[in-house]
This record gives C-alpha cells, sequence and structure tokens, in this order.
C-alpha cells in the first residue's frame, strides 16, 4: 500500500478509531486518514485487523520494528480493500527440519503483516513427529529425534552425522494457536496419513505392515524422497490415529483438518496378506481403494465432531471422499477435477508456489533444489486455474497456500532466504484482484517500501540482485 505522492499529510498520534460495520465485505475494511483523526472500519474484527497492517505501511518501516514507532505522519486517505480469497495461507514443514516455537511465533507475525490468514504447520512426516500426544509418549520420545540428517540431493551421499529433534508439547502449540488467533490466523494442523509416516512406525512397530517387512528395525528416517513404508489398514491402526486425532481437535480449534494422503506407495500392501484380506472383506477393490477407504473414515470421523477434512490431492484416487477439500499440489488439474465435482479447493501448485523451490540457476543460489520459480513467476500466479475461470466451479477454490518444505532448509535464515521476497508476491496475488495486478509496478513498490519494512523485520530475504550480499 502506498499514498498518491501529492497526498496532504497529517500528524498521527496513534489513536485509531475501529468499528466493524457488516455491510463490508468479510475481512474487508475502509482505513480513513482525515484532519480529525484515523478511522478503520471493518467487515469484521478481521478486517479492523487488515486495516491496521495497512495502516502501518502508511506509516513507514519502522511501524514495522519489534519496538517501532505506532506515531508519525500520514498521508490523507480513504482505502477501500478486500480479499479476493478467503484461504491465504503458508505452509511450515516442522517435520523435516524442526522450527521452534519462538520461530513459529515470529512466522505468524510475518504472515499476519502480509495479510495472510491460515497457518498450515506440517506436524509429522517420516523424518519426525513434533507433537506431543499424551496418550503415546514415544511418538515424540521415539519419533522425534533421527540421528543424523542426509545433506543435499547429490551424489555422493553426504550425511551430517548429528543428531536433530525438537516437538511442540501441546501447551506450546495452544501458545501459538491463541497468538495466531489474535491476528486472526487460523492455524491448520497436518497429520500426515497413510504414507509419510515413518516416525511413528519407529516408535510403535505394530503401526506399520510387519507381515511384509520388520518394523521394529525401521529408524527415524534420515533422508529424504517417496518412502515405501507405510501404515496398515487395521482397525487397531484407525483407533490408533483416532486417538491421535482426538488430541489434536483438542489443541486446534480450526474448522479444517489436515490428514496428508500424499504420497503413499502400495508396494507394501500389494505385498502384504493382511491388507490383501482387508481390500477383500471391505469391498474397496484394490489398494487405490483402500487408501481411499481410510481418508472416507477419517472424512466421517472428523464431519461428526464438526471439523472437515483436508488433504493433498492423491486423496482423490480411488474416489474422493465425500466432504474432503482438496489441496492441489502436483499441478492445477487435482484441483480442477475437484472443484467440477463440487469440492472445495485450495490451489497450491508446485511448478508456481512452492517455495522450496529454487529462485535462480546462479551458481551460489544456496539450495539448489526443484525448478526455479522467481519473484516475478510467483507474482503470476493466479489461484483460479485458466479451466476453472469463468465457470461456476471457481467459487470452488477457496484460495491458496504458498508452501515451504524443509528438507534442505535447516534454520530460520535459510528458511528466510527462500520465503522472501516471494511470499509478498504470494500475498498479493491471493488478495488482490487478478485484474490490473502488474509486476513492474510490484518491483517498483518492492523496492521503494518493501524490502525496507522486511529489514525492519528483521527478515533474512533474498535481496533483489541475487542470492549473495
Ligand atoms: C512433495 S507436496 C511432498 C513433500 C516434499 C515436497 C518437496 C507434498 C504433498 N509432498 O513431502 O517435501 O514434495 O518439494
Amino acid at each position: 500500500m502506498s499514498a498518491p505522492e501529492d497526498a496532504a499529510r497529517v500528524p498521527f498520534d496513534g489513536m485509531v478509531r475501529t468499528r466493524v460495520d457488516p455491510a463490508l465485505p468479510s475481512e474487508g475494511y475502509r482505513l480513513t486518514v482525515g484532519a480529525d483523526g484515523v478511522e478503520i472500519v471493518g467487515g469484521d474484527e478481521a478486517g479492523v485487523f487488515w486495516g491496521r497492517q495497512t495502516l502501518r505501511q502508511l506509516l513507514g518501516p519502522d511501524a514495522f520494528r519489534r519496538a517501532g514507532s505506532a506515531t508519525g505522519e500520514l498521508p490523507q486517505v480513504v482505502v477501500e480493500d478486500a480479499p479476493r480469497f478467503r484461504w491465504r495461507g503458508f505452509m511450515l514443514d516442522v517435520a523435516r527440519h524442526f522450527t521452534p516455537k519462538s520461530g513459529v511465533l515470529r512466522y505468524i507475525d510475518l504472515i499476519a503483516a502480509h495479510k495472510l490468514n491460515v497457518l498450515h504447520l506440517h506436524l509429522t512426516d517420516d523424518q519426525g513427529w513434533r507433537v506431543e500426544i499424551k496418550r503415546y509418549p514415544r511418538l515424540t520420545e521415539v519419533g522425534s529425534s533421527r540421528r543424523r540428517t542426509k545433506l543435499g540431493h547429490g551424489r555422493p551421499e553426504r550425511w551430517d552425522e548429528r543428531p536433530h529433534g525438537g516437538f511442540f508439547t501441546q501447551d506450546d502449540l495452544r501458545e501459538i494457536v491463541a497468538y495466531a488467533a489474535e491476528r486472526h490466523i487460523t492455524v491448520v494442523p497436518e497429520i500426515d496419513l497413510p504414507g509419510h509416516m515413518q516416525a511413528a512406525i519407529a516408535a510403535y512397530p505394530e503401526l506399520g505392515n510387519t507381515d511384509v517387512i520388520d518394523t521394529a528395525a525401521l529408524e527415524v528416517k534420515t533422508d529424504w524422497g517417496v518412502n515405501p513404508h507405510v501404515l496398515n489398514a487395521e482397525e487397531a491402526t484407525l483407533r490408533f490415529l483416532e486417538g491421535v486425532l482426538e488430541e489434536v481437535l483438542d489443541i486446534f480449534p480450526s474448522r479444517f483438518v489436515h490428514v496428508g494422503g500424499d504420497e503413499c506407495p502400495k508396494d507394501e500392501w500389494k505385498a502384504s496378506p493382511s491388507a490383501q484380506a482387508r481390500i477383500r472383506e471391505l469391498g474397496v477393490g484394490d489398494e487405490d481403494g483402500l487408501q481411499s477407504w481410510i481418508i472416507r473414515h477419517f472424512d466421517r470421523w472428523l464431519a461428526e465432531r464438526g471439523r472437515r477434512l483436508v488433504g493433498w490431492d492423491e486423496i482423490l484416487e480411488g474416489g474422493l471422499a465425500e466432504g474432503a477439500t482438496v489441496m492441489s499440489w502436483r499441478g492445477r488439474d487435482g484441483g480442477v477435477t475437484a472443484a467440477e465435482a463440487g469440492h472445495d479447493v485450495v490451489m497450491c501448485p508446485m511448478q508456481e508456489v512452492y517455495l522450496d523451490h529454487r529462485q535462480s540457476d546462479h551458481p551460489d543460489e544456496p539450495v539448489p533444489f526443484g525448478w526455479i520459480e522467481t519473484l516475478r513467476d510467483v507474482y503470476a500466479f493466479d489461484p483460479v486455474p485458466p479451466k476453472l475461470a469463468g465457470t461456476g466451479h471457481a467459487a470452488r477454490v477457496l484460495g491458496a497456500q504458498a508452501n515451504m518444505w524443509t528438507e534442505q532448509t535447516e534454520n530460520q535464515q535459510r528458511i528466510d532466504y527462500m520465503v522472501f521476497p516471494r511470499l509478498a508476491a504470494f500475498a498479493e496475488a491471493v488478495w488482490s484482484p487478478s485484474e490490473g495486478r502488474d509486476y513492474d509496478d510490484f518491483e517498483r513498490r518492492m523496492r521503494a517500501e518493501h524490502y525496507a519494512r522486511l529489514d525492519a523485520m528483521g527478515v533474512d530475504y533474498r535481496r533483489p540482485d541475487g542470492p549473495l550480499p
């Protein structure tokens, strides 16, 4: 947000009059800076809060410092604004490399400044279980630490030969949820199943396909990629997962609960006599049908508790659960198919908004992983895919999400570098109308104002001129 340069300026003493007017759109606001002071009218409390973020932008970079001043001079303006989408998300993978509570709280402040309203926490994966579950203490006692970590993707293989661990207590997570709620951000938890579960199987070997492999020999995974070792589909395993989810629901009030569903190879189920017996007993046809049956089970289970299931687009395979919302990550097609079938979707195509992918082909790029996704590419992202644009199904697109996977990024500095400034471009793509978006204007505003705000917030972003200072 920047004001016309010729706007008259008025002193600002920090006082803001606020009120809610439900005639304004949800999360929308009208910010008026006049000779008689500053007023923010929101369509709801969230709208008032987003209006405050715009006010900070008008005050200048200092307003973004931790000890920043909320006074100064303001241009006289009226800003009427509202988001294009109601799901403006950022996903942080805390499983591959753990980000402690302080780091998550800091990211909540950063995404709030960018008017994003969903923080999706990827809490579990093959390489680490990061949420305390009281009735299954081994999930964190065993599942939260791995003995070493594979570095990079190259050959020869290299390892750091040191342990990595960390997890959130339930109190930590309650604090995170409350801190986010004060900033009108919903924290969506993800328990990724039935694949990406090796850390849980290392803790409780009976969860794996014990008639195919010796699951007691599995450790928390130390390298990356799609993993063949997945959960079994026995009743006892479903009860176990319900036990986990009961505690998760207790911590996270979010309507949406993510159960993963991605990258679950079916080889163990193909080889397992008990999985095959289960497929026959349930009459679900094949292994895809079995996974779909598990997801449907949790779709109903969550619905009975007033919640809604979200899953990665693989949950389309073998038939989509009735109430499921689909996160379309392997591209846009999964989202298109789901929307056309009347399901809600959140778009996060990896070719466009995966922030773990590199930002250039420069040899000094610290994380040379994935496609090149430049700031310009992210800015060009439109959450409504061309195939849905102009159709009645476009309304099924709740919004979009930028995802930060952390295989290659082991600390806050590296994560900052991957996330910023691209998250600023993403934030505009999910907030502003697609018409009239102009990259050159965006870049000019970044250089004139927004990099200074990121500096003020202490963000280690990638500098506009290249990977190294
Ligand atoms: C695919 S996106 C994954 C993740 C990886 C990511 C790396 C998704 C649902 N699964 O497990 O971290 O690629 O970009």
